[in-house]
């Protein structure tokens, strides 16, 4: 970390009470602001040594009792108590000893010597699946780092070929690599009755949306985040997208084709057990060609009729075909394949950046290109960074509700 102008007292645990909470302090006056509070209980060398623990008090012999331990020359950790009140403290004392208080993602984000690989590590609190997480590990160990430093020295041999190649390899891994953090969204639509509740709920592996015999039973977009193949998920199961009499309902099926528009694939869900009605060729109509077929309900007698698309067959009742669907999203939504230690962009920023280097090279302006390739690797614009979640604080795993 670059702290030589700055002494940062960071929280490094989550925002809400725990057992234990950790206050990081880090900066040329870490011992000079830590001494001012910290009373060991018996007598040792002051300031400790590196990777000696250190028991004693905060201000008072009768304070909070404070675990102290010196990790690095001027970088110190205390362990408190985990009740939000004593971590307030300690960081307001902190604060009054000219520490700078600041969040566990700008304290990341301090380390100037790296930026990408700064920005892979504050991401890396947000993973959901381990697939992911291992993907973004590889970057906050530096793989994309070294790959914009092999870019720049293509630019600077005048390899430009290769300097191209090596940007649409990235570009092409960068469309997943916005989903190591975000989910795909995954809009299931059909007619009602279809069976899309009941897929959902299987494939999430509980019951997540009401499932009833009832046409129109799911009213508005109720969307579970689940692991897919290890990737983040979300499934939205929408209104079935009719004609409906009702308000209520006809606000769900708007919302329905607001989700569709949005979503990264669309699952065309069809009951096997009914002929392909006028109503399932109407929503077929308003489906993008890439929609994935879906037909549900293969335990019943089955309807084969000459307009019906060839798709994915699936019974919820017998747990047939859902690993063929599972396999089916992915292959769909990944188009890549990326090994180990692969370099892949993970942001929007990063990959506006390699559009903007390859429209340069397009253009012959190595200047340009070289610029951008500079900036990649000594600042990472913040302006796309999504909200951090604190560490240990777990993402909203579901949104919206059933009416
Ligand atoms: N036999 C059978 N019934 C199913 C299957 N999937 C759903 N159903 C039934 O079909 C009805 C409508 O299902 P639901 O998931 O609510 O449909 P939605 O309106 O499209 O969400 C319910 O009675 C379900 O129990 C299946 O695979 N086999
Ligand atoms: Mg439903």
């Amino acid at each position: 970390m670059n702290f030589e102008s700055l002494t940062a007292a960071v929280c490094l645990t989550g925002p809400d009470r725990a057992a234990i909470a950790v206050v990081a302090v880090e900066g040329g006056e870490a011992w000079a602001a830590i001494s001012r509070y910290f009373l060991q209980a018996k007598p040792r060398p002051i300031p400790p040594p590196i990777d000696i623990i250190t028991f004693g008090h905060w201000k008072t012999p009768q304070g909070e009792e404070v675990v102290l331990c010196r990790t690095a020359e001027n970088r110190f950790e205390l362990h408190c108590h985990g009740g939000t009140a004593v971590t307030g403290m300690l960081l307001d004392d902190l604060a009054n000893a000219d520490c700078r208080v600041m969040g566990w993602d700008e304290w990341i984000r301090q380390d100037a010597s790296d930026p990408l690989a700064a920005e892979a590590r504050v991401r890396l609190a947000e993973c959901l699946t381990q697939k992911s997480a291992a993907m973004l590990l590889d970057q906050s160990r530096g793989c994309l780092t070294q790959a914009i430093r092999t870019l720049q020295d293509h630019l600077s041999s005048g390899a430009n070929d290769t300097a191209r190649q090596l940007v649409e390899t990235l570009l092409a891994r960068g469309s997943c690599g916005l989903h190591l953090v975000e989910p795909w969204k995954v809009a299931l639509c059909g007619a009602p009755n279809a069976g899309k509740s009941s897929l959902v709920n299987a494939l999430l592996g509980f019951e997540r949306c009401i499932v009833h015999e009832t046409p129109g039973t799911t009213r508005d977009v109720v969307a579970s985040v689940t692991a897919i193949e290890g990737w983040p998920c979300r499934l939205e199961d929408t209104a079935g997208i009719r004609q409906a009499d009702e308000s209520v309902e006809a606000m769900g099926v708007a919302r329905a084709m607001d989700q569709l528009r949005t979503a990264d694939l669309a699952l065309f869900i069809v009951d096997r057990s009914r002929p392909f009605s006028e109503e399932d060729a109407d929503i077929q109509a308003r489906l993008p060609e890439t929609a994935l077929v879906v037909h549900t309900k293969t335990d019943l007698p089955k309807f084969d009729d000459l307009r019906r698309p060839p798709g994915i067959q699936t019974s919820v009742c017998e747990g047939t075909g859902l690993e063929a669907l599972q396999r089916a999203i992915i292959s769909r939504l990944v188009t890549v394949t990326w090994s180990p230690g692969d370099a892949v962009p993970f942001t929007r920023s990063q990959i506006a950046s390699l559009d903007a280097i390859l429209e340069s090279l397009g253009e012959r302006d190595l200047s340009r290109a070289k610029l951008e390739t500079q900036r990649m690797l000594c600042a990472e614009p913040s302006s796309d960074v999504s909200e951090s979640h604190p560490p240990g604080a777990l993402p909203n795993w579901s949104t919206a509700n059933e009416v």
